[in-house]
């Protein structure tokens, strides 16, 4: 299997502790895939669905209490707890060994360990990372095979290199009671155990490529994001990339892949998606910034996917792909609230019961066909849009950074920062208002920096102060832009219609990298002039556009004091420089009132 002494005695170490029945290297074959796909079905994990219309597709269904990420047992586990955070939950790694060894015991028994040998990056990128996961899920050997590039090339290229990120999962009894997902970012190791869920237990994703591969780019001078990156095909056929970042929700799958709308496809845009959830950045000898997307998938929400929200994402999801948690239709497809089509008739839900539309629980609340946070797995070679440098080992050069968030008011359609440092507060300041689809207060305003909030793996006063001496580093640095789709009227109606319309703002964040117009100066930030921003064949209502664009001093003094309060909770480990900004923009607002 490999010649790695640490590896072998790792894996030996913690089937000791498991206690599996067997032990099984993942060697990235499609003979092997099918093997594992046969038992699945057997096992009953996995449901074929209908290989005519969904050719290589499978449904799954998790337990109905472990259907989302839980923050709330996810921990990072330093050794002092000032290097976690105030905003991470924080074990010691003592303790956090200890317990989770107790529910690790003997988990194993009677089931296969699997060895998913995996790296997060084309294999032999300067960028990428190697992790090695060992798991008792047929489910997450499936998944990983999608999300991430598994195999025997991961293995020979451990035997040059031999630093991997340890990777222990276990369902164990999938009781959320003994459920934890612990990170140990100074042991280069995370244990994940008594859950099915994707986010929780494909360990590439958000555990190593966001939370363990945060805390290693801080000490190795580079970026791990919770951002999408997508290329921005110009009519004179020049491919411009962006990463942007906005919390879980807001639709970043959807901008990585849009299609243009009419008016703007005429003068030949096109997309490129590169990724959709998370971006590795480094300067380069060129003295800008290059991303790549360290995932081969995309691990997508399926409720609201249809060809309006996402065209590309439809024909992405048609064969090779794991759904979990969607609704099952008679004619073994699936189906889900905001699908395409017509709502069917009867079908089986996501926690495996007869369903009709208009079935109400006992609280007279709807049934749903599907779980909210359904999902789709999928590989990034299916998409359309699918960028043709996804295997470079360079990456892309990034032009612009766009942090967004969900602000009914406040903020204006799109802003540009004045310079690297404000763009860094504005990031660290980002906020989005709580939605219907969130437990809590409705409106209530969260702050979300970077959109890295659950995400980051170490203290985020040191994150932030990261972000500052990078932008030293960086002769070539990105601007940074701040977007908002979600301002609405007085009578609460979205003023942007948002989705494909959305390409509009970013032609005018291009056009601004390109120095090719000029922008109003405000308080906050550099706001367009209404006829900078291309509208032909979108009618707004009369006034919209310049609402959208409105900068209200007053509300975003308001503003500055859940930003205080939020800053203060980092106590002196909060950069200076941030601070220097927040007193700047209150000068700003003051004086301009
Ligand atoms: C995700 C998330 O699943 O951000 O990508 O929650
Ligand atoms: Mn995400």
């Amino acid at each position: 299997m490999t010649k790695n002494k640490k590896l072998k005695d790792w894996v030996s170490k913690m089937a000791k502790l498991c206690q599996p029945e067997e032990i099984v290297w993942i060697d990235g074959t499609d003979a092997q895939r099918a093997v594992l796909e046969k038992e699945a079905l057997e096992s009953g994990e996995l449901i074929q669905l209908n290989q005519e219309k969904l050719p290589g597709c499978y449904l799954h269904r998790t337990a109905i209490d472990d259907v989302a990420r839980t923050e709330h047992l996810t921990f990072i586990c330093t050794k002092k707890k000032r290097d976690a955070g105030p905003t991470n939950n924080w074990m010691p790694p003592k303790t956090a060994y200890k317990k989770a060894k107790a529910i690790f015991k003997g988990a194993m028994a009677n089931r296969t360990m699997y060895v998913i040998p995996f790296s997060m990056g084309p294999v032999g990128s300067e960028f990428s990372k190697i992790g090695v996961e060992l798991t008792d899920s047929r489910y997450v050997v499936l998944n990983m095979l999608i999300m991430t590039r598994v195999g025997n090339a991961v293995l020979r290229h451990l035997e040059e290199k031999d630093h991997f990120t340890k990777c222990l999962h276990s369902k164990a009894d999938l009781n959320i009671n003994r459920r934890m997902i612990l990170h140990f970012p100074e042991d280069n190791t995370i244990w994940s155990v008594g859950s099915g869920y994707g986010g929780n237990v494909l360990l590439g994703k958000k555990c190593l490529s966001l939370r363990i591969a945060s805390f290693i780019a801080r000490r190795e001078r580079w970026f791990a994001e919770h951002m999408l990156i997508m290329g921005i095909e110009e009519p004179n056929g020049h491919v411009e990339y962006i990463a942007a970042a906005f919390p879980s929700a807001c639709g970043k799958t959807n901008l990585a892949m849009l299609i243009p709308p009419e008016g703007l496809k005429i003068k030949g845009y096109r997309i490129w998606t590169v990724g959709d959830d998370i971006a590795w950045m480094r300067v380069d000898s060129d003295g800008a910034l290059w991303a790549v997307n360290p995932e081969s998938g995309f691990f997508g929400v399926a409720p609201g996917t249809n060809s309006y929200t996402n065209f590309n994402m439809v024909e992405t999801i048609k064969k090779n792909t794991i759904y979990t948690n969607v609704l099952l239709k008679p004619d073994k497809t699936v189906w889900w609230e905001g699908a395409d089509g017509e709502i069917p008739a009867s079908g089986i839900d996501w926690q495996g019961r007869p369903w009709k539309p208009g079935m109400k629980d006992h609280n007279g609340k709807p049934i749903l066909g599907a779980q909210p946070n359904s999902r789709f797995t999928s590989p990034i070679v299916n998409c359309p849009s699918a960028s043709f440098r996804l295997e470079q080992h360079h990456g892309v050069p990034i032009s612009a950074i766009v942090f967004g968030g969900r602000r009914q008011h406040l903020a204006p359609l799109v802003y540009e920062t004045f310079n690297w440092q404000h763009g860094v507060f504005v990031g660290a300041t980002m906020a989005s208002e709580r939605t219907a689809a969130q437990v809590g207060e409705l409106g209530e305003v969260r702050r979300d920096p970077m959109a890295m909030l659950p995400f980051c793996g170490y203290n985020m006063a040191y994150y932030f102060k990261h972000w500052l001496d990078m932008g030293k580093r960086m002769p070539k640095a990105p601007k940074i832009f701040h977007v908002n789709w979600f301002r609405t009227d007085d009578k609460g109606k979205f003023l942007w219609p948002g989705f494909k319309e959305n390409l509009r703002v970013l032609e005018w964040v291009l056009d601004r990298c390109n120095n090719r117009v000029g922008a109003r100066e405000t308080s906050i930030g550099y706001v367009p002039y209404p006829a900078d921003i291309d509208m032909t064949g979108l009618d707004l209502s009369e006034g919209a556009l310049e609402k959208l664009l409105e900068v209200e001093n007053k509300d975003w003094l308001e503003e500055l004091k859940g930003i205080r309060k939020f800053f203060q909770q980092f106590k002196k480990d909060m950069p200076a420089q941030l601070w220097d900004e927040y007193k700047n923009l209150e000068k700003r607002l003051k004086s301009n009132d």
